[in-house]
């Protein structure tokens, strides 16, 4: 292992029990007695011997226009396919199949705006809304197997937009409405997109956010966008182009733009969506899913670990344009017939109880969020929170970076009341669905992700692919392939084998390294590679650093990622400077806003340090590893290939 660490080891001793009536009402522990199984060890042992059996269980609780052939088909690997031979929509799933049932009139979603405005859509509401984009993007000429972008702030026409391609058979490529010019032009290059959804603009702690104008940028940077459709949300007067722009509002009250439009039949294995994510180099990958397996994987892993019932008010806090808001806000919830809560603003706005007035005022059930938000919000105490009647909470969630006891068990005792057991899912882009979790049956341990999830096998092992000993560092991976797994990275097959399949073979590797202990908890420590998880948001260092160099004062730059108290890791950059330029603060100024112009204010380094020389490797690749090191005031460890 070459990471250093620098973080204490938390307790792994520490166990937390589920509330035994809890357990006994689960669904998870339903589908075990269904089985014959009295606990949930067993049910996990049989799901392991009979993995296809499962999985094949699980996706005949959907439906299915032809069922499949085969459960998986893993004759090309690692091109692993799922439900080969199987016709379905997940949209037909997600909607279609609940408007047969009561389920027609329940609430699919509730939207609550930053200014307090709300807007609610029941199943067979979304159906219209759903259908009416729909035609809107056939009679733009969108067909089956386009790419089609979207760039949105966090309204209920993202989630729309989103299922509407999918029901025409569209792929859909969310870019995170947070992001700016560089990143969306790249985005929708690489995916070469003839149509582009977005809105005028969003909030963000009571300021509009002017996408229309960042997609304008963006567009002069690449030619392939056409048509560009606008949702009016703040009405400010964005800029429109006359030929390429259209509004909206005006394309849905066509008679074109009606409540019906057939839900394709898709093979299983047909694309449902790419969605770029960072890795070792600069250019972002597209990550590739499916219908069939994703729509069964994401299905399964809700409906177990948050434990969906008919009852519940849901409510996962991400942005629906990263991979937990595609799984966990829109996909998974609405297959599961779910009553789901979706927040546009900061959580903090206008005052901190902002999140836990909303709990008390909506009867949120299930609140899934991320460490990052927790110590956020941790940080203005606990009066805060103690103002809100929060009983109507039942299950807690983390995900995107290894939560700290601390806030684990402030987030336990302060908003879950010590009632409300913390489901810490572990699980990336590229998974698709939960792999490392508890389900309301498993004893908790704060900081752990638990176990893997039914039907996975994940361990900690060696470079040589031999497992560690109990508490030894090494590397995370999944040892055999799970329904929702991604297919492919678009146009580049052989990044995936390579980034993936190659690493640790014949596993896959996770890029994280990780501990077990000797109950078999993993506890994750975070990234390998080059990726920083700044407020769990995740980031390449080489976007970083390609965003400082297009500025002319930089010649070469690199980013590394630093503890950070609230962010989890902050992003900090060394820069050396062309000639003719001198170091100044005004200058470290100027290009940490040029980051965030041109990447997104997320990615804006927290500082940079002007250097005259970086460490590299004799064949010049810089180790960023030593200049963590140098920073954190630990070993460099093994410099025998420095050459500085
Ligand atoms: C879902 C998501 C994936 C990376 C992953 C790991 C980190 C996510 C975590 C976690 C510890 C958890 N990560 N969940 N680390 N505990 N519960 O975040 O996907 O943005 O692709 O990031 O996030 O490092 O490798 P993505």
């Amino acid at each position: 292992m070459t990471e250093t660490r620098d973080v204490a080891l938390p307790d792994t001793s520490e166990l937390y029990y589920p509330d035994p009536a809890l357990v006994e009402q689960s669904n998870v522990m339903a589908y075990a007695r269904s089985k014959g199984f009295n606990s949930y060890d067993e049910l996990y042992q049989w799901t392991i011997s009979h993995r296809e059996e499962f999985w094949a269980d699980m996706a005949s609780q959907l439906e299915w226009f032809k069922p499949w052939d085969k459960v998986l088909d893993d004759s090309n690997k690692p091109f692993y396919q799922w439900f080969v031979g199987g016709k379905t929509n997940i949209v037909y799933n997600a909607i279609d199949r609940h408007l047969k049932t009561w389920r027609k009139n329940k609430l699919a979603l509730i939207w609550e705006g930053e200014d307090g405005s709300q807007r609610t859509y029941s199943y067979y509401q979304l159906n219209y809304e759903v259908s009416r984009i729909a035609n809107v993007l056939k009679s733009m000429g969108v067909k089956k197997g386009d790419i089609v972008t979207i760039y949105m702030p966090r309204i209920p026409e993202l989630m729309f937009s989103m299922l509407a391609c999918a029901k025409i058979g569209a792929a859909h490529s969310v870019v995170y409405g947070g992001f700016s010019e560089a990143a969306l032009a790249d985005r929708l290059a690489d995916a070469k997109s003839k149509v582009l959804i977005t809105a005028d603009g969003g909030y963000m702690r009571g300021k509009v956010v002017e996408l229309k104008k960042i997609v304008n940028e963006a567009l002069s940077r690449t030619p392939t966008v056409q048509t560009c459709l606008v949702f009016r949300h703040t009405n400010h007067g964005a800029p429109m182009e006359q030929g390429r722009d259209f509004w909206m509002h005006d394309l849905l009250g066509l008679p074109i733009a009606n409540g019906h439009c057939p839900t394709e039949e898709m093979d299983a294995e047909d694309m449902l969506f790419i969605l770029y994510t960072s890795g070792t180099t600069g250019k972002p990958k597209g990550v590739v899913h499916t219908h069939g397996g994703y729509m069964v994987g994401t299905y399964t892993t809700l409906k177990f670990v948050f434990d969906i019932k008919d009852e519940d008010r849901y409510w996962c806090a991400a942005d629906p344009g990263w991979i937990t808001g595609h799984s966990f806000i829109v996909y998974a919830p609405l297959i599961n017939g779910a009553t789901s809560f979706m927040y546009e603003g900061a959580p903090n706005y206008p005052y901190p109880d902002r999140w836990w007035s909303m709990v008390a005022k909506h009867g949120i059930t299930i609140l899934y969020t991320a460490p990052t938000a927790i110590r956020g919000l941790m940080r203005f105490g606990d009066l805060w929170p103690s103002r809100h009647d929060l009983s109507t909470l039942r299950l807690l969630g983390s995900v995107g970076e290894p939560i700290n006891p601390e806030a684990w068990k402030w987030f336990y005792e302060k908003i879950g009341h010590g009632r409300c057991p913390i489901m810490d899912t572990w699980w990336q882009t590229e998974t698709g669905h939960f792999m490392i979790t508890p389900t309301p049956a498993v004893p908790l341990k704060p900081g752990s992700a638990t176990r893997p999830f039914l039907g996975i096998e994940a361990d900690v092992v060696h470079e040589d692919g031999s497992p560690c000993a109990p508490d030894e560092d090494g590397l995370l991976v999944i040892k055999n392939p799970w329904p929702g797994m991604m297919r492919t990275i678009l146009n580049d097959p052989q990044r995936y084998v390579e980034g993936y399949w190659q690493k640790v073979p014949p596993y896959y590797a996770a890029g994280d390294s990780a501990r077990k202990d000797k109950d078999g908890y993993i506890w994750v420590i975070g990234r390998l590679d080059d990726v920083i998880k700044v407020s769990g948001y995740r980031l390449g260092t080489a976007e970083v650093e390609s965003a400082l160099v297009s500025h002319p004062a930089v010649a070469e730059a690199a980013a590394i990622g630093l503890p950070h108290e609230v962010k989890g890791n902050a992003i900090h950059a060394f820069v050396i400077l062309r000639a003719g330029y001198e170091p100044s603060h005004d200058l470290e100024e100027k290009l940490r806003a040029h980051v965030g112009h041109e990447l997104g204010p997320i990615a804006r380094p927290d500082s940079i340090t002007f250097v005259t020389s970086l460490p590299k490797t004799r064949s010049g690749k810089i180790m960023r590893r030593v200049l963590r090191a140098r920073a954190l005031g630990l070993p460099e460890g093994d410099v025998s290939t420095l050459e500085e």
